[in-house]
């Protein structure tokens, strides 16, 4: 379906904030947009949130470099130098360095219980996690690049000449240590590398996980001194987080060892779609730092073939998450089906497919009055939940990748219609973590950092006219 087949803007029927008044009248939550990322900087990388999370996050700082890089190049790069510093040496880029200056005992579970110091791949003396988080760095980079203001062009090439082998090795780390079928597709070995936690898209996978009595060193959560218990995953979840951890920490996080014998092995079809997004940006940043970018390309190829080939369920018209252990697919209509629309190469059949869905009453209800997208989860389930973290709530880092991928093609109503709910979500509720779909309140830490990251990007770039917008 071309663009002029697409529905009516549904502004004019349900209520959803329109694109251009929102877009005109969020200058003043730009400077606070920056206000928040100038608060948690700490001067080599920017904190998540200052109470929850006061350590770097992986693919935080990837989103947070995003944004940053429209008015501060510099901190931009210093972010993913940062993080990068932490690398593995097999590759692995940890989805959590510790900060030694943050508060002792602020985070649970910290340094300590990872013990990431028990792998002879770990860096020395800077303690991190012992998983991984999807690999949108190498797309991030290439943003930032893109930002860079003309008289730093030559220091942002270059700071990208010097990243490119480190991107290079993570997502070589995720074709090979991660492949275990050969198929194409790389696997996560906890709930915690999807980011997004505890989605319903891996309950059968994740939820048969018995923690056996006796298994978990008495444990607080500290979590739940900042948030209500309400918006956070459950205890029960919560167990089997900390369960999987440690099963990893006694495999010494031996990626053989680990893949060969977690209890959770799933292929999700939104961190594969970023390994592949990520493929792409890598063939550009190639071509700009002139190295090859046949590799690349070859491997955005792969991924793109597999993903159709593995994970597309053409009877459901929608992809799904697969639990390797179990060979069988993840029913769950979930947000992670729409990752795929960040490939460049999808068949029209498959983007229309996916646009239905997204704009069915499962994750596009016609409510009167205003109403917000996108939800994680199909409102239309009956344990849908607003509040719980993954389980429903909108977050704009899903909404940033859905403007993304819908961006490329060409699906730019639906696109603008989902920046013109995020700005309403902030204007009405601030820079939470994420959002009630239904009555667009606040949820989990305020003054999050990729929300305001998330929110600068998806503005700004949505002032540029349409024919400068990048492809890819
Ligand atoms: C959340 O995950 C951490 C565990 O890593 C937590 O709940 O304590 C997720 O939303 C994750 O995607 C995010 O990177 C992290 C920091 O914002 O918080």
């Amino acid at each position: 379906m071309s663009q002029h087949q697409q529905s009516p803007h549904p502004s004019s029927r349900s209520g959803c904030a329109e694109f251009a008044p929102a877009l005109r009248t969020a200058d003043a939550l730009l400077v606070t947009a920056r206000e928040v990322l100038d608060a948690n900087w700490t001067g080599l990388y920017t904190r998540p949130s200052q109470a929850l999370y006061p350590h770097q996050w992986s693919w935080d700082s990837a989103f947070i470099a995003v944004g940053r890089s429209w008015h501060d190049a510099e901190r931009a790069r210093q972010e993913l130098e940062t993080l990068f510093e932490a690398q593995w040496e097999t590759g692995m880029v940890p989805s959590i360095v510790f900060d030694p200056a943050a508060p002792p005992n602020a985070y649970f579970p910290g340094p300590d219980v990872w013990q990431s110091e028990r792998s002879p791949a770990a860096p020395r003396g800077r303690p991190t996690s012992g998983i991984t988080q999807p690999p949108i760095h190498a797309r991030a980079a290439l943003e930032v690049h893109r930002h860079a203001p003309p008289n730093q062009g030559a220091a942002s090439l270059a700071w990208l000449e010097r990243l490119y082998p480190r991107l290079v090795a993570q997502q070589r780390y995720l074709a090979t240590a991660r492949d275990p079928r050969g198929t194409g597709l790389a696997a996560i070995v906890h709930p915690w590398e999807s980011w997004l936690d505890d989605s319903p898209a891996w309950d059968r996978d994740f939820g048969r996980i018995n923690v056996p009595p006796g298994a978990l060193a008495p444990y607080r959560r500290l979590d739940l001194d900042h948030v209500a218990a309400a918006d956070r995953p459950t205890d029960a979840d919560y167990a089997r987080f900390l369960y999987l951890l440690t099963l990893e920490r006694d495999a010494d996080y031996d990626d053989a060892r680990v893949v060969a014998t977690s209890p959770f092995l799933t292929v999700d079809p939104l961190f594969n779609a970023i390994r592949l997004w990520s493929e792409h940006a890598l063939a550009e940043i190639a071509g700009l730092i002139g190295a090859n970018p046949a590799a690349h390309r070859a491997a955005a190829r792969r991924i793109h073939e597999a993903l159709i080939g593995e994970l597309w369920v053409p009877e459901r018209q929608c992809f799904c998450a697969w639990d390797l252990a179990r060979g069988q697919p993840e029913p769950e209509q979930t947000i992670v089906q729409f990752g795929p629309l960040l490939d460049p190469d999808l068949p029209p059949a498959i983007v229309a497919a996916l646009c239905r869905e997204l704009e069915s009453s499962s994750f596009h209800p016609r409510r009167e009055g205003l109403h917000y997208l996108v939800p994680t989860y199909d409102e239309q389930a009956a344990d849908f939940d607003p509040d719980r973290y993954w389980r429903g709530p909108i977050w704009l880092n899903t909404n940033w990748l859905l403007w993304h991928g819908l961006r490329q093609h060409g699906r730019h109503v639906l696109a603008e219609e989902i920046v013109a709910s995020s700005v309403e979500l902030v204007r009405r509720s601030g820079f939470r973590e994420y959002f009630d779909p239904l009555d667009g309140s606040g949820r989990g830490s305020d003054r999050f950092s990729w929300s305001a990251a998330l929110f600068t990007d998806m503005v700004l770039a949505s002032r540029r006219p349409r024919n400068l917008a990048k492809k890819g």
